[in-house]
């Protein structure tokens, strides 16, 4: 991959990764309310996967979304001010980390239901499907949503119908607290076989492999739809949600994942390409005022008003 190809790859993922690192310090304060699950240690899939896409092809999205969102493009200070459940925010401050979304970049929702995004974006497809403009969609899900009935259903209506849905799966080895191997009597590759899906398995932490791999199979069913399943291999490094000490974990895995660490290598892969420590600098300079103006302007922004509570809710009917 050309050096100004993965410059961009590179800078992509740093957004993502400041902005999480920013938003844990913002939770650490109390000024984020609910949950946050950070997908620090995951940013090549969506990055390498986003490349492929337009803002007419959707996605939707699970808890840890993070990364999902800013990918396919959404505004930065939308993003943090939503996060912060401020009224500028993205959805107006009402959805928050588990329900940002921004149907004017194909961003169909994070979703707190393991599972839930994949019939939303089922049906996304078949949308896609039906108007015959060459859409896609895709579905972020992780390796805790391989034992859900709801994929199942999923792949079997989209094998069946021949949707154009790309399946993402982010296989971090954990659900919550428990290791993939105790939930999970299959494995992804023998359920897309029974479906008779194409599979594709890839390491979800080099950027420019999730990207490579994602182009070909999108390209391929833009021109004639057929879904097709994609695994990427990614390292979860923080907690489920910020506040788990991840006791559960051996500290020695945790240690190593620095080694997978997808900016670090995507860093290296560019300074094999030519770039510069001043190059590398220059990118994180610019990201790092960046996330900082965006969290600054979410900081001062004002909260929805409590009056406007029902509004989008409901609409007047004439019968
Ligand atoms: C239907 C459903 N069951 C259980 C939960 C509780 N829960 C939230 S996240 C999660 C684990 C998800 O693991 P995975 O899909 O691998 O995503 P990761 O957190 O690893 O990114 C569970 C069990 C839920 N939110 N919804
Ligand atoms: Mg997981």
């Amino acid at each position: 991959m050309k050096l100004e190809e993965l410059a961009r790859l590179y800078r992509q993922m740093l957004v993502i990764r400041r902005a999480e690192e920013r938003l844990q310090k913002l939770f650490a304060d109390g000024l984020v309310p609910g949950f946050l699950h950070l997908s620090i240690g995951q940013e090549a899939v969506p990055v390498g996967v986003s490349q492929t896409l337009t803002d007419r092809d959707t996605v939707s999205s699970n808890h840890r979304g993070h990364g999902h969102t800013l990918a396919k493009g959404v505004d930065l200070n939308g993003f943090f001010a939503e996060i912060l459940g401020k009224a500028t925010g993205l959805c107006k401050g009402r959805g928050g980390s588990m329900h940002v979304a921004d149907l004017g970049k194909g961003m169909l929702g994070a979703n707190g239901i393991v599972g839930a995004g994949l019939p939303i974006t089922t049906g996304s497809a078949l949308a896609h499907r039906m108007q015959g403009q060459g859409h896609v969609a895709v579905v972020y899900f992780g390796d805790g949503a391989l034992a859900e009935g709801v994929l199942h259903e999923c792949l079997n209506i989209a094998a069946l119908w021949n949707l154009p849905i790309l399946f993402v799966c982010e296989n971090n080895g954990w659900s919550e607290f428990s290791p993939t191997e105790r939930q999970l009597a299959t494995s992804l590759d023998k359920l897309a076989r029974a479906f008779g899906i194409k599979y594709t398995a890839v390491d979800g932490n080099v950027v420019a492999d999730v990207a490579t791999a994602s182009a070909r199979l999108v390209k391929a069913m833009r021109k004639t739809p057929a879904p097709a399943v994609l695994e990427c291999s990614t390292t979860r490094v923080r907690g489920h949600f910020e506040g788990d000490r991840q006791d559960y974990r051996d500290p020695a895995e945790i240690t190593a994942l620095s080694e997978r660490d997808p900016i670090r290598q995507c860093a290296a892969a560019m300074v094999h390409a030519g770039a510069t420590p001043e190059m590398l600098d220059e990118i994180a300079n610019a990201v790092e005022a960046e996330i900082e103006a965006a969290a600054q302007a979410a900081l001062d922004a004002p909260l929805p008003r409590s009056e406007d509570i029902l509004a989008d809710v409901y609409t007047s009917v004439k019968v």
